[in-house]
């Protein structure tokens, strides 16, 4: 009996699919065919896959070709596919010709030409590339540019910058203006906002942009003030369209991988989140006086540090108290804040500065070990859970590409097409991080030094 391999990943299994596997199964009697799995086609750099590896499988079964369905989960895994099946031809599309020529010391190789005219690629552009304009001036919107291209059916479709709001009124803070009729022409031809201003415009450009029917993907704080959260998240339900928090490290894979982790009990019954993020920045004091016009440390780097801390103790916390050294009486440029935080049967801490330095590192402690994640943790592909016996301590490492935009740009496009947001980041943390912009603007519960 002669045994054929072939593997894919068969999002939105099509004609040139079926096509190659009549033909692969024609080179024998009896033919496996290898399904992709999500971190493989993640690793591989294949990050617009769809379809889930149980749909894809489904479509292949569904062919009535393959004899066997396995699935195709590590680098390398080939060799060991074909020594453990006694596999006799190995068959793959001929836009692969010459990349698996190393396994014709295993199996026969065979290359079959490529059905042209068709891939997944064009069936998920059919629907048109969707239109994205980037608000802001930070260095945010140049990642987000970049990143975009690794993302098929997205095309940065216009730019706003914030200067063009300040020229209008210089005396008026930004969350207090309409973003004006410039905004709303540059809005029209777009179907999707992603928006890194200063926080303090975010709620007017997000609000106009939800009223004219556009989604919006916006770095947090989504707002300064909390009901103006809520609000957004309601006008974006009523006029059916996708809000989504922007936060990088939300959506890489050791970082999320590392939640299950604690959430499964791996580390016992969760006692402190202790996260420290720094970036010392020379602040200049005369041009701190306008709130709006500078990222103080609690903007910059309060919504990341105080992810992990909502994410796995939830936003219920039972009290929590401010420390911040502020550069003078306006009390808005923070150089450095701290935020101690009690739950009911546990702690947490943030440290976040822009004007000290530190080392940005991630603990989460349980009543039987801890994970450690080294600097700078909030673009980390690397974490270690550890124990009292060192023995036992694991190591785990995800491979992150672009710091995780381009899967955050993935899951965006991704709920809009299917009209509903994946929550990476759920609407009641976003909420919460508002509410604590809200609390060191408003000095609620803050103790300044
Ligand atoms: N294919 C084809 N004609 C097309 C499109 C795809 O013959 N118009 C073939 C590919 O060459 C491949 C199979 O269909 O042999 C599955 O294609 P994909 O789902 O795109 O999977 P691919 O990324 O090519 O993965 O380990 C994975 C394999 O290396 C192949």
């Amino acid at each position: 009996m002669i045994k054929v391999i072939t593997y894919g990943t068969y999002d939105f299994l099509h004609y040139g699919h079926t096509r190659l596997l009549e033909r692969a199964k024609a080179l024998g009697d009896y033919l496996i065919v290898g399904v992709t799995a999500d971190d493989f086609d993640k690793n591989r750099g294949k990050i617009n896959v769809h379809q889930s590896l149980m749909e894809r499988i489904e479509a292949v079964r569904s062919t009535g070709l393959a004899d066997e369905i396995i699935i195709e989960e590590y680098e390398g895994q080939k060799i060991d596919d074909i020594k453990r099946y006694g596999i006799d031809i190995f068959t793959v599309g001929s836009d692969w010709v010459g990349k698996f020529d190393y396994l014709n010391e295993y199996c026969k190789v065979v290359y079959l030409e490529r059905t042209e005219g068709i891939s997944s690629t064009e069936i998920r552009a059919q629907s048109g590339a969707l239109k994205i304009g980037l608000v802001g001036d930070s260095v945010a919107i140049t990642k987000f540019e970049r990143e975009s291209h690794f993302v098929n059916g997205v095309k940065i479709a216009g730019f706003y910058s914030e200067t063009q709001e300040e020229d209008r009124d210089s005396h008026t803070p930004p969350d207090r203006q309409h973003p004006g009729t410039f905004y709303q022409s540059f809005l029209a031809p777009l179907d999707a906002v992603y928006i890194a201003s200063h926080p303090s415009r975010h709620y007017a450009q997000i609000r106009e942009a939800l009223l004219n029917g556009k989604h919006v993907l916006c770095e947090l704080p989504v707002s300064l003030w909390r009901e103006e959260c809520q609000e957004l998240f309601r006008i974006a339900r009523e006029r059916n369209c996708i809000l989504m928090a922007a936060l990088k490290t939300a959506y890489a894979t050791a970082y999320s991988r590392l939640l299950l982790l604690v959430k499964s009990g791996r580390i016992g019954r969760l006692v402190s989140v202790d996260a420290t993020c720094t970036s010392l920045r020379k602040v200049d004091i005369a041009n701190q006086k306008e709130y709006f016009k500078t990222w103080n440390s609690i903007c910059s780097w309060g919504p990341s540090a105080l992810l992990p801390v909502f994410q796995l103790l939830g936003t219920d916390f039972s009290s929590k108290r401010i420390v911040s050294n502020v550069m003078d009486d306006t009390k808005q440029f923070d150089l450095f804040t701290r935020i101690d935080f009690r739950y009911p049967h546990a702690v947490a801490s943030i440290k976040v500065g822009k004007g000290i330095k530190s080392e940005g590192e991630l603990i989460i402690s349980g009543t039987e070990g801890y994970i450690y994640v080294p600097a700078p943790w909030w673009k980390t592909d690397y974490f270690e859970l550890r124990y009292e016996n060192p023995a036992e301590n694991k190591r785990y490492f995800y491979q992150l590409e672009g710091e995780g935009i381009r899967y955050e740009i993935v899951s965006f496009v991704q709920a809009i097409e299917k009209k509903k947001c994946f929550p990476y980041i759920e609407e009641k943390i976003t909420e919460a991080i508002s509410g604590i912009m809200e609390d060191f603007y408003s000095g609620t519960d803050v103790e300044y030094i």
